[in-house]
């Protein structure tokens, strides 16, 4: 007897894209829940984050991906060898763009590159709630003349619009396969590493200018306390004196502004009752030093 028990399909799909266009808030939205911290200001995401998610007839697991740009420093080539290594393992690219920006000569080189590689690629023109829907159409054409891309779909992440019709075309390019994770899995980061990313979310919130590029957080200590509230020590690290007394603020002020909100961010995400402690330093010039940046977690 044959069964009618539909194929299972699974595989990669990378969310690449230029800063600021909505990749976090896009996996974000498909996870239903907070994976990757998004933030009005560009250059947010630095790792390429991973989330899993499992509907009755398949798995996909996303890559959220630093934004495509021209690496000026050491970090910056790090972010964008991040994303060429998620491009790399994906069985769908869904690259996105913002609907009212048409390809620039940069966009067109990289879809340059894509075409080399022979993996589907799905445009998402994002932010659709703000254009009026007959601007979407020249956008669109402008798009679909420099790629052959297998869908192209206009959303908004925000919003939640098209959302379900991206997963359903996204899971028609995916190789037939059995799950690579257990359905309630998520995501490979641990709660070190979400902690520092919602400290890091918070300085891209409060300081304004060089201030949050120059930063990085590195969780010293994580002690889970059965009992009593959990221990982090977290060290904020930026490049210049200057920029230690702007985190600290006066009379410790704003720091401490961020270390409350911080605090009861990771508390609301953990579960857990947590002891937050804050620390600014300084390491000149990590930005640019391969071995600094290594031993902030950057490698
Ligand atoms: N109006 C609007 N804003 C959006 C939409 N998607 C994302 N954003 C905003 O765009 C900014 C950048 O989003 P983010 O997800 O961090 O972009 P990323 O750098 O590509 O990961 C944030 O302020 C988001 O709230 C959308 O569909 N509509
Ligand atoms: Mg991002």
């Amino acid at each position: 007897m044959q069964s009618d028990k539909k194929t299972f399909k699974s595989g990669y799909v990378a969310i690449v894209g230029k800063p600021n266009v909505g990749k976090s808030t896009l996996i974000n939205d498909f996870l239903g829940c907070k994976l990757s911290i998004v933030t009005p200001k560009p250059q947010t995401t630095r790792k390429k984050i991973m989330g899993v998610l499992t509907k009755e007839d398949y798995q996909i697991v996303f890559y959220d991906t630093p934004g495509m740009m021209e690496p000026k420093y050491e970090l910056q080539k790090y972010m964008v060898r991040e994303a060429y290594d998620a491009i790399k393992d994906a069985d769908v690219v869904l690259m996105m763009v913002e609907s009212f920006e048409p390809p620039t000569d940069k966009d067109k080189e990289f879809l340059g590159k894509l075409s080399h590689l022979s993996i589907p690629v799905i445009l998402a023109i994002n932010k659709i709630d703000l254009v009026k829907k007959d601007s979407l159409i020249p956008i669109l054409s402008a798009y679909s003349e420099q790629f052959k891309f297998a869908e192209i779909v206009p959303v908004s992440a925000l919003n939640g619009t098209n959302l379900d019709l991206m997963l359903t075309l996204i899971a028609k390019y995916l190789p037939e396969g059995e799950p690579f994770y257990p359905e309630d899995y998520m995501t490979d980061y641990n709660e070190r590493f979400m902690a520092s990313e919602i400290i890091r979310e918070k300085v891209f919130e409060f300081y304004g200018e060089e201030i949050p590029y120059s930063t990085t957080v590195d969780i010293e200590e994580f002690k889970e306390r059965g009992e009593g509230k959990d221990f982090i020590k977290a060290i904020i690290y930026v490049e210049r004196d200057s920029q230690k007394g702007i985190i600290i603020g006066e009379n410790g002020k704003a720091i401490k502004r961020v270390g409350v909100i911080a605090r009861e961010e990771i508390e609301k995400q953990s579960g857990r009752k947590v002891y937050l402690e804050l620390w600014v330093k300084v390491m000149e010039k990590w930005r640019k030093d391969k071995s600094k940046l290594r031993k902030l977690g950057y490698e």
